[in-house]
């Protein structure tokens, strides 16, 4: 069984997302970023950490593609190692964190987490433009392909998926038609809806429709 110390609406969401593609178990502990039982796991003191046995284990990333390698037999959310595929997909997973989340986390760090006394605005202009470069690469390199992999849905689509979702949060415009209709497709993955339920029940906060009511 894993355990996966998280929080709704944080980047812990790509894990739960892998879990529930790969049909596995796990517990999750919702907790404040911040407190000491995760600053015991992680020096960071930052959400998610997943432990496995005497595994402790942070970085989403890292976590979703360890996930994803133990359990290709379930299903195959990443290529085997060595190969073509799996030199594709890291390089899609390292741009989606160096240069698709990067400008995303710099805008929501100086436009709304960090104490306003240190805050930057004159940097959100420029994380907007490094955001619209990444989604014209990523444009480029989609074309008409259903997923980053070709016709194969991977974990790339997990990490992707998740950030384009958070700049749609802070309304970035995503000015390439392709790169929205691929951001639907994902978004509208079911093991992502019982991922958000699970966290949602976890953390005892009530689902959207009974918030509309
Ligand atoms: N690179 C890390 C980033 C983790 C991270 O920044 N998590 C946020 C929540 S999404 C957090 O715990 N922030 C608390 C803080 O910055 O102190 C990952 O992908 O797991």
């Amino acid at each position: 069984m894993y355990l996966l110390y998280t929080a709704p609406r944080t980047r812990g969401t790509r894990v739960v997302w892998t879990l529930e593609e790969l049909g596995l178990d796990y517990d999750l502990r919702i907790h404040a970023p911040r407190d000491n039982e995760i600053r015991a796991l992680n020096p960071l003191r930052k959400l998610p950490v997943l432990v496995d046995g005497d595994l402790v284990l942070t970085e989403s990333a890292a976590i979703c593609t360890y996930l994803a390698d133990r359990h290709r037999d379930r299903v195959e959310l990443s290529p085997g190692f060595g190969s073509a595929a799996r030199a594709r997909f890291d390089a899609w997973n390292y741009y989606v964190l160096t240069d698709l989340e990067a400008p995303v986390w710099t805008y929501t760090k100086n436009a709304l987490v960090y104490p306003e006394k240190i805050r930057v605005p004159e940097i959100l202009p420029a994380c907007r433009k490094e955001f619209d470069r990444s989604v014209s690469a990523l444009a480029e390199k989609l074309g008409d392909n259903t997923y980053l992999m070709g016709d194969t849905f991977s974990v790339s689509d997990i990490l992707c998926g998740h950030t384009l979702a958070w700049a749609r949060s802070l309304e970035f415009s995503i000015a390439r038609d392709n790169v929205n209709a691929y951001a639907d497709r994902v978004l509208e993955r079911p093991a992502l809806a019982r991922a958000r339920a699970r966290e949602r029940e976890a953390a005892e906060l009530p689902s959207p429709a009974d918030q509309a009511g």
